[in-house]
């Protein structure tokens, strides 16, 4: 299949702190709400996960090896500040420009994340995003970031993935503090998070830096499983939590007055009142006009049909197809839909989902200026023979989503580049270590990287940018 990707086109893998780095307990890191949480739990040891923090030279010398030109890396919050806030911690400091310097030594731009799921401990027990106090102490260290790293980093994302935050914390319950259906909780928390980046985003503007900002949200098709108009209510409403509630935030600068009606209908069904401060219109639009790309993760999509009942959602974490439920008061219940195939977690394979956003975020939101596709990939499990994996289905799985890209410029969407999940195996939050991502297979007992049958296809593609 022949690509129309622009010849200046990041062709980059993604990588997040808490996931890759390990070294939880040097250079004075502080603790996220994880550690606590995940050392109860007993089941997975984040510790070490891919040991980044030691072996990113190579990790990123690997990364031009294999033809990446972008790198998506997250700044520990808690190694900037242990506490969250008060003391700067300098030996984190010092690492992240070590890091950063590698990927500009090696010619892998760095796309910076400054919250990517790990808020730091101390401010997760006084509320994490649900208290206005901690938006205050994010700017604080965003502030830090941009001072001692802005010269050098071009491109800054503010948040990961408000949806995928709140809906792990208040919804399905499977991160800390694991409430499980409290829906008015998780759209307070997304609220909030948005007032957050509009926040930093006018911060990072008035300090006059040359590089661009935006946000990150995971940004999922929902789609009716019949023409029925219940199912098709269904889709619409889970579509309007999961995404235009966030669209609406970060390019209007305001909710729609549609979006905020059915977002209130269902905050109220939960027995819920979402909370708007006068000030975080003001915030939103003017960040709204700020904004210079949107950061798209993209995994899957989903179908829908009417839901009546209670919240009831089971969580797939072990790769036991066909294990997932997910149905929402208020809103729908997931559904298989026959004719799409899923991954061993459920996930639906769906390209043609990552082309219907793309263009619908042109249409609905024609000031988005650039989009990225800042995560997408394939979960699998992979099998190391002879030194290295053939891992087939995620080469076709990246083939067939930068075909939906492709698609997608060529109805006119600025797309400028995609970051696949992830440049190694990481640690996976909730499904540890045997739900493997990236381009290089990592041994976890040994740390040695082996270079799947995805890289070398991945390296390619990098050098003729044209063909699939
Ligand atoms: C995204 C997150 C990543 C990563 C990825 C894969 O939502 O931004 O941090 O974890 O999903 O998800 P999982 O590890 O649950 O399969």
């Amino acid at each position: 299949m022949e690509l129309n990707l622009p010849q200046d086109f990041i062709l980059g893998a993604a990588t997040a702190a808490y996931q890759a780095e390990g070294a939880l307990n040097e250079g004075r890191k502080g603790k996220t709400y994880w550690d606590a949480y995940l050392a109860k739990q007993g089941i997975f040891d984040p510790s070490t996960a891919s040991d980044f923090y030691h072996q990113y030279p190579h990790d990123l010398a690997l990364a031009r090896e294999f033809g990446l030109n972008g790198i998506r890396i997250s700044i520990a919050w808690s190694r900037i500040f242990p506490a969250g806030t008060g003391e700067i911690n300098p030996e984190g400091i010092a690492f992240y420009h070590q890091l950063i310097d590698s990927c500009l030594a090696n010619g892998v731009e760095p796309f910076v994340t400054l919250h990517h799921f790990d808020t730091p401990e101390p401010l997760f027990l006084e509320g994490d995003w649900l208290n206005r106090e901690n938006l205050n102490h994010f700017v604080a260290f965003a502030k830090v970031c941009f001072e001692e790293y802005g010269h050098k980093v071009k491109k800054w994302i503010t948040i990961n993935e408000p949806w995928s935050v709140v809906a792990g914390q208040y919804i399905i319950g499977h991160f800390p503090p694991n409430i499980h259906y409290d829906i008015p909780k998780a759209v307070q928390a997304m609220h909030h998070m948005m007032v957050a980046h509009a926040k930093v985003v006018e911060l990072y503007k008035s300090l006059k830096l040359s590089g661009e900002i935006g946000i990150v949200h995971i940004l999922e098709s929902k789609y009716p499983i019949s023409s029925n108009e219940a199912d098709q209510q269904a889709a619409y409403l889970e579509d309007l939590i999961a995404n235009r509630f966030m669209l609406d935030a970060t390019f209007k600068g305001n909710y729609e007055p549609e979006t905020l009606k059915n977002i209130n209908d269902i905050v109220q069904k939960n027995n819920g009142e979402l909370v708007i401060e006068a000030e975080d219109l003001v915030l939103l639009a003017s960040a709204a006009k700020l904004n210079d790309f949107l950061g798209v993760n993209y995994y899957a999509s989903h179908f829908l049909k009417a839901y009546r009942g209670e919240s009831q959602i089971q969580h797939n974490g072990t790769g036991e197809k066909g294990s997932s439920i997910f149905a929402l008061k208020g809103v729908g219940q997931r559904v298989t839909n026959p004719a799409i195939p899923t991954t061993d977690w459920d996930w639906p394979i769906y390209p043609q989902g990552l082309t219907d956003m793309l263009i619908r975020i042109k249409q609905d939101y024609p000031n988005y200026q650039t989009l990225y596709v800042t995560e997408n990939g394939m979960g699998y499990k992979d099998e190391l023979i002879a030194g290295t994996v053939d891992d087939t289905p995620r080469i076709e799985y990246i083939q067939q989503h930068l075909g939906a890209i492709s698609t997608a410029i060529n109805a006119g969407v600025n797309v400028k580049g995609y970051f696949l999940w992830s440049l190694m195996d990481v640690f996976s939050w909730t499904n540890g270590y045997n739900k493997r991502y990236g381009l290089l297979y990592v041994d976890f007992a040994t740390q040695e990287r082996f270079p799947k049958k995805s890289a070398y296809w991945f390296k390619e593609l990098a050098d003729t940018k044209k063909r699939l």
